[in-house]
């Protein structure tokens, strides 16, 4: 937003919390407001009428989000006030000049202080903290409700899946540029340009052809900007009211609490099996902490719905529980429940194996779903489209050569030595693009040149390569002679935006269909020119032949030149088409991970040292973008089982604030990444295409901890917590080596 050519914007700071839970008696601007340069200090009382931002999912209203604090904070770094100056410098001085008279309240902080009777109640209205409570049961026989009926053996454990910052490279940003008319003209720096189009038009009161929201080379999302934030709609109240453009760009560490942050789940889980290893059923609690704002309120029963994971599991009971905290609000993070039901059950099969005294790949052998039961109901809700996972998981031990990784590994349990070598397997499903719907559109020029424009919002994938690859080979045009054109609601008339890895499947199932529209038309237009039946028009490598008379042929340029004279019936529609694809139902993409890690037992420190991963996304458009997605999604899987958490004290107070203190992974602690792919198509759409944007994140962090859960084996460790910290690690080789001796 900083180099955009916005003359006289105005420079725009936050006011933010420094308490996490407080109430607030007052906010004087007074001296700010004198300061040289300042154009306006707004609070809460300059956007009367514009709506908080709702909770999601099944919470009630009192739950919602003001856009600026009105009378109590709920977590540090929750926006209070935003100064408007003629330069950055100036709004950065006169926003220390806002006085805030806060009265400080105790602050909840963590699953159990959330859940204590007697804990203060962020919505005192509300009560209690428990904001949402979800139950799914599946039983085969109503009378049995023990899920563990049968169980011979049961693994039990209590998993905590850490918060996370989601850290995009590109912090949060917005513009805003009122025009002429009483219109508003956007940049953010979002996934959902169209909703947030919607939602300021509706908080303003314009149409929505009246506002444009265009979201130019977004700098990442990951789940993190799917909101409609905050600082949106205060900057486009002060365009609007003051006249002038403003411009903002996040600074990085106020982005680590304004950003939301992702996961913060606590899970109980009992899995009963019989001796042979086969699971009969599993019991599961959850507990969602939501930070200060329920917004992310939909995420745990993503979690409930996925956590048989790729097995059969005959009895399944999911109770859930969200609750609010002292805390950054939680959203959807790269996966956004599915990387959390993963490390659930992944977790728990190893646990079981355990128990057992099995291998962990047998007991996962014993239970998967089989090729021939597909389409697969879980029960959950989920109806699996496609999958072998049995061969996903042949493929990852073959590729990593277990055997010899399990010799290597037991030489040096053997010897004692003191760097021991841990193997972890994960397996994996997830759910993508669930029943969505997207618009495409395609048009021919005249000088032979192609626009594609597609509802999905591009913000680091590629999506300019593949919708361009795509629609040059349906077409056969030059590849270079395709425009794609997204992320801009005065270019694109309607959208749905980017999350949930459905930009393929979703836009590019809707501009595959469109193209074949495009194609039928042109024939029509041939046939016409050539003056024969269409049927006799032959389409191939870009040209318009007729059967039989190689000689005669229209091209894409010649044909949309017929079609854009206007003298012709139908020609203000030109060669162009365009429509919404629909998709019935949810698509599934699975795979198989392996970690090898070594650890160092006396210090504690963790190192990968291979990552191998199979990843069946459906047939492979790109090979190149699905690796960058899969690398990405590894990165930021493995850094979870190894390095990140967001940490608060107990007061509520954030720990983790910058980059010096949250452990982002860089490639420097990554390695070479072993990857591969089995290409099972689904029936859901015409490409047989899956999602893979979060994939590899969902399939890698619970192979990575199990890996470091089998490297302290020898000390008798059973579980461990992540993020594989060199203090926890060496904290709970210590506690068994005490509790040894
Ligand atoms: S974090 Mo995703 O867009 O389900």
């Amino acid at each position: 937003m900083a180099n955009l050519p916005l003359e006289g914007a105005l420079h725009a700071v936050f006011v933010r919390s420094m308490m996490p839970h407080a109430r607030l008696n007052g906010v004087d601007t007074s001296a700010a407001a004198a300061m040289p340069g300042v154009a306006a200090v707004r609070t809460a009382n300059d956007l009367e009428g514009v709506s908080p931002i709702p909770a999601s999912g099944n919470i009630a209203d009192l739950f919602a989000m003001p856009v600026l604090a009105v009378d109590r904070v709920r977590y540090a770094g929750e926006a209070i006030a935003v100064v408007l100056a003629e330069t950055i410098e100036q709004a950065v001085d006169a926003a220390e000049l806002v006085a805030v008279d806060y009265d400080p309240l105790p602050a909840v902080v963590g699953f159990d202080a959330a859940l204590a009777v007697g804990s203060p109640a962020l919505f005192p209205e509300h009560g209690s903290n428990v904001c949402d409570v979800l139950d799914i049961d599946v039983a085969p026989d109503r009378e049995a409700t023990d899920p563990l009926l049968g169980a011979e053996v049961i693994a039990r454990g209590t998993f905590v899946n850490q918060r996370l910052a989601p850290v995009p490279m590109e912090t949060n940003a917005f513009a805003a540029r009122p025009e002429p008319g009483g219109g508003l003209t956007v940049w953010a720096s979002t996934q959902i340009p169209f909703d947030v189009r919607d939602d300021l038009a509706d908080a303003f009161g314009l149409r929505r052809d009246q506002v444009r929201c265009i979201a130019p080379d977004v700098g990442g999302g990951f789940g993190a900007k799917l909101v409609v934030y905050p600082e949106y709609f205060v900057l486009a109240g002060a365009a609007l009211d003051l006249g002038r453009p403003v411009r903002w760009t996040q600074p990085r560490a106020e982005s680590m609490t304004a950003i939301t942050h992702g996961r913060a789940q606590r899970q109980v889980v009992e899995l009963g099996a019989t001796r042979d290893g086969t699971i009969v059923g599993m019991r599961v609690h959850l507990t969602q902490d939501l930070g200060a704002y329920p917004i992310g309120g939909y995420l745990v029963a993503t979690t409930a719905e996925m956590v048989a994971g790729v097995y059969r599991i005959p009895r399944i009971a999911v109770h859930a529980e969200s609750i609010v905290t002292n805390a950054t609000p939680i959203q959807a993070y790269r996966g956004a429940g599915r990387p959390e039901a993963t490390a659930l059950i992944e977790r728990a099969i190893d646990l079981l194996a355990n128990e057992l005294s099995m291998d962990p790949v047998l007991v996962r052998r014993r239970n998967l779903i089989g090729t021939e039961a597909f389409p697969y109901d879980t029960g959950l809700g989920p109806v699996y489209d496609s999958g072998d996972y049995g061969r996903a998981l042949d493929l990852v031990l073959e590729l990593a050569d277990i055997d010899d990784l399990r010799s290597q590994r037991d030489e040096r349990r053997v010897r004692g030595d003191r760097l021991q070598l841990g193997i972890g397997v994960s397996t994996y499903v997830e759910i993508t693009a669930f029943a969505g719907k997207e618009f495409g559109g395609v048009q021919v020029h005249p000088d032979g040149s192609v626009t594609v424009l597609a509802g999905t919002s591009s913000h680091g994938q590629g999506h300019e390569t593949a919708f361009a690859q795509l629609v040059s080979g349906l077409l056969g045009v030059p590849f270079a002679a395709v425009e794609v054109v997204h992320s801009d609601t005065g270019r694109v008339p309607k959208g749905d935006g980017t999350y949930a890895s459905r930009s393929l499947q979703l836009a590019g199932s809707a501009l595959w269909e469109q193209s074949g529209r495009v194609i039928e038309r042109a024939k029509a237009l041939a046939a016409d020119e050539l003056e024969v039946e269409q049927d006799d028009i032959v389409f191939s490598d870009g040209a318009f032949g007729v059967a039989g008379a190689p000689d005669r042929s229209l091209s894409w340029a010649e044909l949309a030149t017929v079609a854009s004279d206007g003298s012709r019936e139908g020609s203000e529609q030109g060669l162009a088409a365009s429509g919404v694809f629909r998709q019935s139902d949810s698509t599934f993409p699975f795979g198989a991970h392996l970690a090898l890690v070594e650890v160092d037992t006396e210090t504690g420190d963790v190192r990968l040292r291979r990552h191998v991963a199979v990843d069946d996304c459906g047939r492979i458009l790109n090979p190149m973008l699905v690796d960058g997605q899969v690398h990405g999604g590894l990165a930021q899987g493995i850094a979870q089982a190894l390095f990140e958490e967001v940490v608060y004290d107990d007061d509520g107070n954030p720990l983790t604030a910058t980059l010096s203190t949250y452990a982002m992974a860089s490639a420097a602690e990554l390695v070479s990444f072993e990857n591969a792919h089995t290409e099972t198509p689904t029936p859901h759409n015409p490409l047989g295409v899956k999602g893979i944007g979060e994939a590899a994140t969902i399939g890698s962090t619970p192979a990575v901890q199990n890996a470091v859960v089998d490297a302290l084996a020898r000390f008798g460790v059973k579980h461990l917590d992540m993020p594989a910290s060199p203090e926890r690690v060496w904290r709970a080789i210590q506690a068994k080596r005490t509790a040894g001796a």
